[in-house]
């Protein structure tokens, strides 16, 4: 009997055993044409006339005209913006996430780029490299402790909540938040307390952002938002560039408005070359790698393999289906 195929990046080439053996018992596993980063589109198409399944993302409408046969999408991490969900549901294709494998990951590099940035980490390994520190000179100004600062995370779900732990339980920090939910398990956990926008932004010492991005939540923020915050105050993006204005974010760390930003996410990916942010005073800058833990990365592959099985095993809607599809019945 022919299997259906399933299409897998070759970036996952770590993660390819475990895979390999939840997918074939049910699937003829193939390597995409297309990575992460790009590839071989006319031989993807030719791949995609064929496919059932594929891990990823990026799926468009021209993705989805070239693939006929296809039922699943696994879009390889929790956030799933960079998916055409609208098309997907229009041609009956399910797009399932990767939610809370990676939660761990995430969080204890947002803690890294807030103990990065407010404890000069750059600065002074730059300084001790160049021998300033040999020669006596002054060195690095004396920071803050991170005991009794306040977090705000706006966007207090899975990923918020393990940053929160960390902060709350390891390093004894107040805990305020901003969403639209209120988290009952935070709140009783660690002391959250839910704030608007506005007062997140204004009495945090580190503002932390950890929500999805939306139509709602693209670009909440702006110039207003950060000027609001107060001029000790640091800046974390671990969740998707475009939830910050980035150009703004650039001139108001310029202009010493606040005190940097750790940064994981940009505007565009890769950051171009020329972009102001780069330039940006007290700024710790990382290449989109919170999720890029041994343990997070198998957890993601391991899960998008489960949730391919589940739909071509028959199991509709599948696990992990995201919130727009939940309850939908696609049989192709
Ligand atoms: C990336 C992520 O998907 O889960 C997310 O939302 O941003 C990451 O895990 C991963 O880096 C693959 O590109």
């Amino acid at each position: 009997m022919v299997k259906p195929k399933v299409l897998i990046p070759k970036q996952l080439y770590d993660q390819y055993e475990k895979v390999r053996k939840i997918l074939e018992p049910v699937a003829d596993v193939e390597f995409s044409a297309m990575g992460f980063g790009g590839g071989d589109m006319a031989k993807y198409k030719e791949q995609l006339a064929a496919a059932e399944g594929l891990f990823g993302g990026g799926v468009n409408e021209e993705i989805l005209k070239a693939a006929p046969k296809l039922k699943v999408v696994a879009n390889y991490g929790v956030g799933y913006d960079s998916n055409d969900v609208g098309a997907m549901t229009r041609y009956k294709v399910y797009l399932t996430n990767t939610p809370g494998v990676l939660s761990d990951a995430v969080a204890d590099l947002t803690v890294a780029l807030m103990l990065a940035v407010n404890r000069k980490m750059i600065p002074a390994d730059a300084y001790v490299r160049s021998g300033g520190w040999a020669k006596g000179a002054l060195g690095i100004p004396y920071t803050s402790d991170m005991k009794g600062r306040t977090i705000g995370i706006v966007g207090l779900g899975r990923i918020g909540f393990e940053t929160a732990k960390r902060c709350v339980k390891g390093f004894d920090m107040n805990l305020i938040y901003y969403d639209i939910y209120q988290n009952k398990k935070a709140e009783a956990e660690l002391g959250a307390k839910q704030k608007t926008l506005e007062a997140v932004m204004k009495e945090s010492d580190y503002v932390v952002i950890h929500t999805d991005l939306n139509p709602q939540t693209r670009r909440m923020i702006g110039d207003k938002q950060l000027r609001m915050m107060k001029k000790t105050a640091y800046i974390i993006n671990t969740a998707r560039g475009p939830i910050i204005d980035q150009a703004v974010l650039a001139k108001v760390l310029s202009e010493g408005l606040i005190a940097g930003a750790g940064l994981d996410v940009f505007d565009a990916e890769p950051c171009p070359a020329n972009d102001p942010i780069l330039k940006a005073p007290n700024t710790v800058l990382a290449p989109h790698m919170a999720s890029g833990t041994q343990e997070a990365r198998e957890g993601m592959a391991v899960c998008n393999a489960e949730n391919v099985v589940a739909v071509l095993k028959g199991q509709i809607p599948p696990p992990n289906v995201v919130p727009e599809q939940r309850g939908m019945i696609f049989k192709k």
